[in-house]
């Protein structure tokens, strides 16, 4: 009984030490925080804000498609696609601009912006059965190859 007591007063000995390690370096990392960047933001927060869940989903969704664009081609890591959700991650690999357009069942055309040489982009779309078209709309691009189809089933 003896030695389990001064086992346990040796424990909380431990466990107290623990914390005030614990505290110690929770305080001092919040006071590194700068308290700056609080005062940009505060003024365009008047805006109304709940009609937007609904219509833009979040950033990566469903199955990360990597999309590779250059001059003048559309390559897709996978060849094969079920009804889902899918982000389609758009990188720009080539020496110009491009973008991605997508359109097929339920989706009238959806695009990135244009994309810079090196930069890349993220579109999340839900996919149907069906024949979805891929294609970048910059000057004639889809008609010199960065056009591609995809058969959702
Ligand atoms: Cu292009």
């Amino acid at each position: 009984m003896k030695l389990a007591s001064r086992k346990a007063a040796g424990l909380v000995g431990i466990v107290s030490g623990v914390m005030l390690l614990l505290t110690g370096c929770g305080t001092s990392g919040a006071q590194t925080t700068p308290l700056a960047a609080t005062t940009t933001k505060a003024p365009v927060a008047v805006a109304p804000a709940p009609a937007a869940t609904t219509t833009k989903p979040a950033a990566t969704k469903g199955t990360v498609v990597n999309v590779t664009e250059t001059e003048f081609a559309i390559a897709l890591s996978q060849a094969t696609f079920k009804p889902g959700a899918y982000t389609f991650v758009v990188k720009d690999d080539g020496a110009v601009s491009h973008n991605l357009n997508i359109k097929g069942p339920g989706i009238a055309g959806t695009a990135t912006s244009t994309i810079k040489a090196g930069g890349s982009e993220s579109i999340t779309v839900t996919l149907a059965a069906g024949s979805y078209e891929l294609w970048c709309s910059i000057g004639s691009h889809k008609a010199s190859g960065m056009d591609k189809t995809i058969t959702v089933a």
